[in-house]
């Protein structure tokens, strides 16, 4: 299951040091990944995972493949790019694939570097990004609407029914709603999907501080600040303390947080923060040949678990051995683990939970 997401926000919020931060400490193992794009623009990160090594050591395998997650450096979006400012909004097509959004806010206060609206005022900085977005989705809707309300005049059920949701969309986005903010159901969502709304992604805010204030700094706080309310998903991240862990080796990096009095790098914050937003849990596979995390949506059966791996897996799917990593760590072994009865043998209606390591039965 690949999982992209865009970073966006005005330029010299510190984007690039962020993207180039995540994805450089992960530089050396990008090469594991060949179907990932190749694109200077996206960065392949390694899902920080503890289960993984533990894992490794009961299986004696060498071989360990976390899961991954792509993230995009969108170029700097300005006010005015939906007219043309800047480098208008066209590269905005980049971020229409991506699952969910980063939306970068400038909180670090360095006169040194110039913000481009001369002053740091992040709600502000908020609105004018989430103003280009919701203008691009006005112009992707207008587009396709003109197409529509003819397709609709045919009296076609489903493209009456897409008309109207069009229909509804629209003043939302006039009044500076987001997509996603317009309460449209599920189904509805499902059947606008062709669009791409960029809206209408989950978003989460990365608000870069600075490194003085990272550790004591309220999640509660900024998002006063930003003027966003209480569900929205605010993570405090340093892009110059992230820049520098790179060049640290893990005991360096542990006490160069613990100094700041951080718990965890914003790498892995921002990678928490993203499951959580999109829904998403790991499940592991683990074997002489290899220790492997895979990313699969919460509520996911078994089949479903199966088909990330390959679709063959999940077309043929006949049960599935499901072990909990921690009793497979404890046991020491497959073996043992089955005769303490903790591997049990599933179906197609097992609902699949994090932490589950898994070995699929299937018949080709
Ligand atoms: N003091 C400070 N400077 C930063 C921080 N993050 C980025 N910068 C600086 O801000 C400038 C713009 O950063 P960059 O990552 O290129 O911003 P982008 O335009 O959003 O991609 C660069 O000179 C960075 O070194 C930070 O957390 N603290
Ligand atoms: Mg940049």
């Amino acid at each position: 299951m690949d999982i992209q997401i865009a970073i966006v926000g005005l330029p010299n919020v510190g984007k690039s040091t962020l993207f180039n931060a995540l994805t450089r400490s992960q530089a050396a193992q990008a090469a594991n990944y060949p179907f990932c794009t190749i694109d200077p623009n996206v960065g392949v990160v390694e899902v920080p995972d503890e289960r993984l090594a533990a894992l490794k050591e009961v299986t004696h395998t060498q071989k360990v493949i976390p899961a991954i997650v792509e993230f995009v450096d969108v170029a700097g979006l300005v006010k005015g790019a939906s007219q043309g400012e800047g480098l208008g909004n066209q590269f905005l097509s980049h971020i229409r694939e991506c699952n969910a959004i980063a939306e970068v806010i400038r909180y670090f206060k360095d006169g040194n570097v110039t913000h481009v609206h001369d002053s740091l005022d992040p709600k502000r900085d908020r609105e004018i990004i989430e103003t280009e977005l919701i203008l691009a989705d006005l112009q992707t809707l207008e587009k396709r609407m003109a197409k529509s309300i003819s397709e609709a005049r045919g009296g076609d059920k489903d493209k009456v029914a897409y008309h109207a949701i069009l229909e509804r969309l629209k003043p939302q986005l006039e009044s500076g709603k987001l997509a996603i903010q317009a309460g449209l159901e599920d189904e509805g969502k499902e059947l606008i999907r062709d669009l791409h709304l960029i809206t209408m992604k989950p978003l989460m805010y990365i608000v870069n501080v600075g490194e003085e204030e990272i550790a004591t700094i309220q999640e509660s706080e900024l998002r006063s600040e930003l003027g966003l309310p209480a569900e929205a998903k605010v993570i405090p991240v340093s892009a110059k303390v992230e820049a520098d862990l790179v060049s640290f080796t893990p005991e360096e990096a542990q006490s160069y947080l613990a100094d700041l009095g951080l718990k965890e790098t914003g790498l892995h914050h921002v990678i928490r923060e993203a499951y959580e937003l999109l829904g998403l849990q790991t499940y592991l596979t683990a074997g002489e040949k290899e220790v492997r995390a895979w990313t699969v949506k919460k509520g996911a059966t078994a089949p479903q678990a199966a088909g990330v791996i390959h679709t063959d897996f999940e077309k043929g799917f006949i049960k599935a051995e499901v072990i909990n990593w921690k009793d497979f760590v404890d046991c020491g072994s497959e073996v043992k683990a089955k005769e303490k009865g903790l591997l049990r043998m599933e179906g197609k209606e097992y609902i699949v939970k994090d932490g589950d390591v898994m070995h699929f039965r299937f018949s080709s």
